[in-house]
């Protein structure tokens, strides 16, 4: 098939679907150029319509840790379709794996399946306002929790002062209940709750943020998120959306020794699959309806299918050195991107936590989404450009996460490292 079949492809769908994409980062605008259409996934490569094959680093933004098709979780998706694709009433595998994600994640002492991590973190915010009987949230610049109404607020114009609403179609008032933050900055949450302290009902935060590129927290500022939500009977709710069986078999949660009052999970907790969670207290988690007073339902909630692909992959990340590899992986190929960088002069930063990574252009350190915003944007895309003529496909955006997963192996990095080499020389002439 034509290489330009995705042209074709994209022109069809922008007459049908907004954008052309169902969901707008598909669209490449941040770095330009037409979406290629995937026709298919196999391990750690996908073919696009016209035929392409490409070493894939995006992982569906997380999701595909072990990979594309993976033989068990296909097996597993096959198995629960061919006993029935949905019933809209429980089954036991649905309780397994909230059994083994409360094994795997003490904090999280009971939880609800839903399809998305949007809705997790909606529903997360409404029992934690239930809980508390406060109203105001405070989120952090840069974060991305899904875009429920009073999550897509933008930082006011001072610090603590009440979110704007950074979305068309969001009432300014659901805005103003949302304060934002600069990320990794204490002092300006302490200066909220001298503000607002009453009113808070819960920070939600990423733990690793990944929505801004990859940005891990500073030594303490998760500790002192802890201590200061303690301190005011706020909740502490972490999303783990990305980070949750990502950076450790526990999560974020796990590899920086914090508990969180609720956590959201979901894209590896679907394997692939749509299927979200959300858990915490069990305290909190009675407020929920049919038992308590807060209302939260869906569907397709604890899909057969998901939850079995869900399973098999959370089950098949238990297996010893899992973790170490993930990190071994991510190392190894952070360190010859840095020594390509040095060696040809190029002014640049790359975050890593485990096996999620950004390389931020032009700028030496990020640690908060107004350092991010200020890397080169031109040469990121560029870079994004030089790499997949060259067989690499990377997240279509300076301001989102690449994936290792345990698909890669050590000829997929040098295959990586050796392409980065020689679009830096092309860069640098
Ligand atoms: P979904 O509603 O897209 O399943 O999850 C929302 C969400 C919640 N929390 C975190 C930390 C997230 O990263 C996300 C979704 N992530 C984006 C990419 N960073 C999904 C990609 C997209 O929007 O198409």
């Amino acid at each position: 098939m034509s290489a330009d079949k995705s042209i074709q492809l994209y022109k069809r769908a922008a007459a049908k679907i907004p954008g052309g994409v169902n969901s707008p980062v598909r669209a490449w605008k941040a770095v330009g150029g037409f979406p290629k259409f995937i026709a298919r996934g196999k391990s750690a490569y996908i073919i696009d319509a016209g035929g392409k094959k490409y070493l894939d680093f995006v992982g569906s933004w997380g999701p595909l840790i072990l990979g594309h098709a993976h033989p068990k979780i296909v097996a597993a998706i096959k198995k629960a379709a061919s006993a029935g694709t949905t019933f809209g009433a429980p089954t036991e595998r649905e309780v397994e794996l909230a059994e083994l994600v409360a094994r795997l994640i003490p904090s999280i002492q009971e939880l609800r399946l839903v399809s998305s991590g949007t809705e997790a973190a909606m529903s997360a915010i409404r029992v934690a306002r239930a809980f508390t009987q406060k109203t105001k949230i405070i989120k952090f610049e840069g974060c991305y929790h899904g875009h429920s109404d009073g999550l897509l607020a933008k930082a006011g114009s001072g610090v603590a002062t009440l979110g704007l609403p950074d979305s068309a179609g969001v009432p300014s008032g659901f805005a103003q209940e949302t304060i934002v933050l600069p990320y990794n900055d204490l002092e300006a949450v302490s200066e909220a709750f001298d503000q607002h302290g009453g009113e808070i009902a819960a920070i939600i935060v990423e733990p690793v943020c990944g929505n801004m590129g990859v940005i891990p927290p500073v030594s303490g500022f998760l500790t002192g998120l802890r201590e200061i939500t303690t301190a005011h009977e706020a909740l502490l709710i972490f999303d783990e959306v990305i980070t949750g069986f990502r950076v450790a078999p526990g999560g974020a949660q796990g590899l920086y020794k914090i508990k969180p009052d609720l956590t959201c999970l979901g894209k590896i907790l679907g394997g692939g699959l749509p299927l979200a969670a959300f858990g915490g207290k069990r305290e909190i988690m009675n407020l929920l309806a049919p038992i308590g007073p807060v209302y939260q339902a869906g569907t397709l909630s604890g899909n057969p299918l998901a939850v079995n692909a869900g399973l098999a992959t959370v089950n098949l990340l238990r297996r010893d050195g899992v973790y170490a590899k993930l990190e071994d992986l991510g190392k190894t190929l952070a360190s010859g991107l840095r020594n390509i960088l040095e060696r040809r002069g190029i002014s640049a930063v790359i975050n890593r936590v485990g096996s999620m990574w950004t390389l931020f252009f032009g700028i030496q350190a990020v640690s908060n989404a107004a350092q991010a915003q200020a890397c080169d944007r031109e040469q990121f895309a560029r870079y994004f450009h030089g790499m997949l003529r060259r067989g690499i496909y990377l997240p279509p955006s300076p301001f989102e996460a690449a994936f290792v997963s345990l698909a890669h192996t050590q000829r997929d990095l040098n295959k990586t490292l050796d392409a980065f080499d020689d679009w830096t020389r092309e860069e640098s002439k």
